[in-house]
C-alpha cells in the first residue's frame, strides 16, 4: 500500500507538471524557454484552480440541494495574505507541486515569493476574520465572508532616516489569479436623496426614499479552500461602480462633465482601506463603505433565499445567521429593516423579530476612541430612511424595555439612549448592535467580563444570556503547517498528522518536553528558522544579526497601549547598563519589531522614529559587542509574519492590563514555541493558563490593580523620581545622544510618559516588565530549561486553534449544522 501511495503521488505530481506547463502556453500565453517566475507562479495558479473550482463546484450543488442553514460574516476587512501555499496545503497537494515545479527546474518557495499579499485588513480583527473563513470551510459548515474589493489594501511601509513613510498597496495592478468576476451577480444600492410621506389606497401610511444616488456593487468571489477534502466556500467582495442607468438624465440633460464627476465618486467607495486601528474616523466615505457593502451582501442573501422559498419569509431566520464582526457593519440591521417594512412590506413587529433572529455582534475592543459614533446630520445626509428607522428602534427600546425596568429613570434612558445627546447629537453604534442583536460577544474571557461590567452592565440586566464569550483562535493550518514546515515535519512524526485538525494531538508531545532527544530536535529547528530570518533580516535591512542570540519579537500595530514603548525603555536600560559596565553579563538578544502606524497618528509615528534611531546608535556601537541588536523591519504584514513568528525566542505581549481585547500574535508564537513575556490581559490569561506558570513570563498591573491606580489618582512622576535608572534613560531622551546634532527629537516619549500624564501605565509596570525580562535572561542561559519551556508552549496551546473558536460560536451562536460535500 505504501507502493499504492506512491504511485498516486507521482501520479498527481505528474498531472499538475502537465497542467501547470498546459496554462503556460495557454492561459500565459508563453513558453518554458523565457517564462518568468511571476508567469510560472500565474501558470501554477491556474493549474490549482483546476482542482479549487471542482470543488467550488460541488460545495455550492451541495448547500443548494440540501438548502442549509448558512453563516453570513460580514467585516470591513480580510487580512488574508497570500492564497498560494495555504491552497496547496489545504488541497494536500503542496509536496506534488513542490516536487512537480522542481522537476520543471523551479523553487517553490520562489514562486511563492511572486504574490503580493491581499492586505484588505488592519490587524488582529481582520486577520481574525480569514482564520475563521478558513476554519468555516475546513469543519464543512456553509458559510459565506462578505466584505469590500478595496482597490488599495493597507498602506505599504517604508523608512526614510527612520521615519514611516506611507505608499499605495496597489495589490492585483496586474490582476489576481484567486479571484472571480461575477458580473451577474451585481446589485444596485441607494445612498442620499430625501424620505416622503404618502397614503396608499387604503390610507395607510408609507415611507418612499428618493435616493439620490444609485452605485452598482460588484462581486468578486475569492474561493476559500477547506483542509483535506473538505468544502470550498467563497469570500464575496464588493467593488463600486457607477451605475449607468441612474446617470443617463444627468447625461440627457447635458452635464456630462458632471456625470464624469459622479462617476468618480461611485468608484471612490472601494477605492481605499481606512488604515486607522483602534480609532473612529468619522468620514462621509467611511459610513458609505460600511451601507454600500451591507446592503449588496443583505441583498444577495435575500435573492438566494428567494430562489428557494419565493416570498414566504417564515424561513429566513432559520436559513440565515449574520455575524457582525464589530460594529462596522452594524447598518446592516437598519437595512434589514427597511427592506422588510418598506420593500416586503411586512408589519414592523414581524420584521423586528426576523432581525433579532439574524443579527449577532462581535465586540473586539473596549477603548473610548474606537467605540463609533456617527453625528446624526451626517448619517441623516447619507442614509435619510435609516436613521427614521433608527429612531423608530431607539423609540420602542426606551419605551419598551427601559421604561418598563427602570420607570421614570432619565438618566438610565439618557445612558442607553441609541441617539447620544450632546453638543452634537451622534449614533452609537454599539448601542445599536447590542440591541439589533440576538447574541453579543467578546473575544476573551476576560475581555467579555468587561464587556459586561464596564461597557454595556445596563443591557446585561435587561437580557442577561444576550452575551457570551468566544475565546479567539488561529488557524494552524496557516500559523505551524505552512509557515514552519521543519517543526511541522516533526509534529507529524512524534503525535501523527492528524494535530492541523486536532490541535489537542499536540499535548502528546508534552512527555517528551525533558527527552535531550527531542530538546535537540526542536531548538535545531529553531535554529534553523533563526538563520532563515537572518538572511530575510540582511536583506530587508542590511544588518547583521547572530542566529545564535535570543530573538525577541514585538509585531503588532503600533498603539500607545500596545506599549512598543516599553520595549523601547527595555532595551534602552539594558545599552546604559552596558555602557556603564563594559563586562555587564546578558544573553545576546536581537529585539525584533514589525508595526505600521495609522498615519495619522502621531505618537505612534515617533515612536517609530525613536526605535529606528536607537536601534541605529546601538547596533554600530563597538561597545555594545553584539549583546543588543535592534532592528525594525519594514513593511510588516501577513507574510512577513510567517517568517518572523517561527524564529521566535520570545513573545512580546505586553499591552496595559484591561486593553488588549484578545490578540492573536500571541497564539501564533506560543505555538511556535516562542515563550510570552506579557501581562495579564486579554488571552494572555488563558494562555497562562494552558502553558502554566512556569512556561511563560508573567508581568505587570492587573486589570484590578490597573483600575485601583487610576482611581487613586496615578502620577508617573512618582516612578520617575523614584527610580534613578527609569530617569536616566527617560532624560537620554531628551538629549541628541540618539540624534547627534538635533536634541530633543525623541522627545515626544518622555513628553507623554510625564506631562502627558502616561495615559497606559508604562512607567507603573516599568520595574516589573524588567524583573520578568532578567528571569527569561536566567532561563536561556540553561539550554534544556528553554527547550523544556518551548516544547511545552508548543504542546500546550490546542485550545487556541480557530476550530476551536468556531465550533464555539456554532454551539453558543450560530446554531449550524456541518454538511458533508458531494462529488
Ligand atoms: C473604527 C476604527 C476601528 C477600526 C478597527 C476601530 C477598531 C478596529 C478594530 C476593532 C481593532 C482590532 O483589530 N481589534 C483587535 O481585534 C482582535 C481580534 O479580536 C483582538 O485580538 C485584538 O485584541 C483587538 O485589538
Amino acid at each position: 500500500s505504501t507502493a499504492k501511495a506512491a504511485n498516486a503521488a507521482n501520479t498527481a505530481t505528474e498531472q499538475l507538471k502537465e497542467s501547470i506547463i498546459k496554462h503556460l502556453h495557454s492561459t500565459l500565453g508563453t513558453d518554458v524557454n523565457k517564462a518568468s517566475h511571476q508567469a510560472w507562479w500565474r501558470a501554477t495558479c491556474a493549474a490549482v484552480n483546476e482542482q479549487v473550482y471542482d470543488g467550488l463546484r460541488n460545495t455550492q450543488r451541495t448547500h443548494y440541494e440540501q438548502d442549509t442553514r448558512a453563516l453570513h460574516y460580514f467585516s470591513l476587512e480580510y487580512l488574508m495574505g497570500r492564497m498560494f501555499s495555504n491552497n496547496l496545503h489545504n488541497l494536500g497537494i503542496y509536496q506534488n507541486a513542490k516536487q512537480a515545479l522542481a522537476e520543471l527546474g523551479l523553487d517553490i518557495a520562489d514562486l511563492e515569493q511572486q504574490e503580493e499579499d491581499m492586505a484588505l485588513g488592519n490587524g488582529g480583527l481582520g486577520r481574525l476574520a480569514a482564520c475563521f473563513i478558513e476554519s468555516l470551510a475546513t469543519l464543512n459548515y456553509p458559510a459565506v465572508g462578505y466584505g469590500i474589493h478595496y482597490e488599495n489594501g493597507l498602506f505599504q511601509q517604508s523608512f526614510q532616516d527612520g521615519r514611516q513613510i506611507e505608499r499605495p498597496d496597489s495589490w492585483r495592478e496586474y490582476g489576481n489569479p484567486w479571484e472571480i468576476c461575477r458580473p451577474e451577480s451585481v446589485q444596485e444600492i441607494a445612498v442620499y436623496g430625501y424620505v416622503e410621506t404618502v397614503f396608499d389606497l387604503q390610507g395607510q401610511m408609507k415611507k418612499v426614499w428618493h435616493p439620490g444616488r444609485i452605485i452598482k456593487g460588484v462581486p468578486w468571489d475569492i474561493p476559500i479552500v477547506g483542509y483535506d477534502g473538505s468544502a470550498v466556500n467563497v469570500l464575496r467582495l464588493w467593488e463600486s461602480r457607477a451605475s449607468d442607468f441612474f446617470n443617463w438624465d444627468v447625461f440627457n440633460s447635458g452635464g456630462y462633465i458632471d456625470a464624469a464627476r459622479e462617476n468618480v465618486e461611485a468608484e471612490n467607495i472601494s477605492k481605499v482601506l481606512y488604515p486607522n486601528d483602534e480609532t473612529d474616523a468619522g468620514k462621509e466615505l467611511r459610513l458609505i463603505q460600511q451601507y454600500f457593502f451591507c446592503s449588496c451582501s443583505l441583498k444577495d442573501i435575500i435573492r438566494r433565499y428567494k430562489r428557494r422559498h419565493g416570498d414566504d419569509w417564515s424561513h429566513f431566520g432559520k436559513q440565515v445567521v449574520i455575524q457582525l464582526n464589530d460594529t462596522h457593519p452594524a447598518v446592516a440591521i437598519p437595512e434589514l429593516m427597511r427592506i422588510l417594512v418598506d420593500r416586503a412590506e411586512m408589519a414592523w413587529d414581524d420584521a423586528w423579530a426576523i432581525c433579532q433572529q439574524v443579527f449577532a455582534y462581535t465586540n473586539h475592543t473596549l477603548l473610548p476612541e474606537a467605540l463609533e459614533k456617527w453625528p446624526l446630520r451626517l448619517f441623516e445626509k447619507v442614509l435619510p430612511r435609516h436613521i427614521e428607522i433608527i429612531y423608530e428602534i431607539n423609540r420602542r427600546f426606551l419605551l419598551e424595555q427601559v421604561e418598563m425596568r427602570w420607570p421614570g429613570d432619565d438618566a438610565k434612558k439618557r445612558k442607553l439612549s441609541i441617539i447620544e445627546e450632546g453638543h452634537e447629537q451622534m449614533v452609537r453604534m454599539g448601542h445599536l448592535s447590542v440591541v439589533g442583536s440576538f447574541k453579543v460577544n467578546g473575544v476573551a474571557e476576560i475581555h467579555s467580563k468587561l464587556v459586561k461590567s464596564d461597557l454595556f452592565p445596563e443591557m446585561v440586566a435587561l437580557w442577561p444570556d444576550k452575551f457570551t464569550n468566544v475565546t479567539n483562535g488561529v488557524t494552524p493550518r496557516r500559523w505551524l503547517k505552512a509557515c514552519n514546515p521543519r517543526l511541522a515535519t516533526l509534529l507529524d512524526a512524534k503525535v501523527g498528522d492528524d494535530w492541523p485538525t486536532d490541535l489537542k494531538k499536540l499535548h502528546k508531545l508534552a512527555d517528551f518536553a525533558k527527552d535531550p532527544a527531542l530538546q535537540d530536535n526542536f531548538m535545531a529547528i529553531k535554529q534553523q528558522n533563526k538563520a532563515d530570518l537572518a538572511r530575510e533580516i540582511k536583506k530587508l535591512t542590511r544588518i547583521e544579526v547572530d542566529p545564535a542570540a535570543l530573538f525577541d519579537v514585538q509585531i503588532k500595530r503600533l498603539h500607545e497601549y500596545k506599549r512598543q514603548h516599553l520595549n523601547l525603555l527595555h532595551i534602552l536600560a539594558l545599552y546604559r547598563r552596558i555602557l556603564q559596565n563594559p563586562d555587564y553579563d546578558m544573553v545576546p538578544r536581537v529585539f525584533l519589531f514589525g508595526a505600521k502606524a495609522a498615519p495619522g497618528y502621531k505618537l505612534a509615528k515617533e515612536i517609530i522614529y525613536a526605535i529606528n534611531k536607537v536601534a541605529d546608535k546601538i547596533n554600530h556601537d563597538k561597545r555594545v559587542k553584539n549583546r543588543i541588536k535592534v532592528v525594525f523591519m519594514p513593511n510588516y504584514r501577513v507574510s512577513l509574519a510567517e517568517k518572523m513568528i517561527p524564529a521566535a525566542d520570545v513573545s512580546e505581549q505586553i499591552s496595559t492590563a484591561g486593553k488588549e481585547a484578545s490578540g492573536t500574535g500571541n497564539m501564533k508564537l506560543a505555538l511556535n514555541g516562542a515563550i510570552t513575556v506579557g501581562t495579564l490581559d486579554g488571552a494572555n490569561i488563558e494562555i497562562a493558563e494552558e502553558v502554566g506558570a512556569d512556561n511563560i513570563a508573567i508581568f505587570g498591573l492587573t486589570v484590578d490593580e490597573v483600575k485601583a491606580l487610576y482611581e487613586s489618582g496615578y502620577n508617573s512622576y512618582d516612578y520617575y523620581h523614584n527610580n534613578p535608572e527609569l530617569k536616566a534613560i527617560l532624560d537620554w531622551l531628551e538629549t541628541d545622544y540618539f540624534t547627534p546634532g538635533k536634541p530633543g527629537e525623541l522627545v515626544a516619549i518622555k513628553r507623554s510618559l510625564l506631562e502627558g500624564g502616561d495615559p497606559y501605565l508604562v512607567l507603573a509596570d516599568f520595574e516589573s516588565y524588567l524583573a520578568a525580562q532578567q528571569k527569561v535572561d536566567t532561563w536561556y542561559r540553561d539550554k534544556a530549561l528553554w527547550a523544556e519551556k518551548a516544547i511545552l508552549n508548543t504542546a500546550s496551546v490546542g485550545k487556541f486553534t480557530s476550530d476551536r473558536s468556531i465550533e464555539d460560536y456554532v454551539e453558543r451562536v450560530w446554531q449550524l449544522k456541518p454538511c458533508r460535500i458531494k462529488n
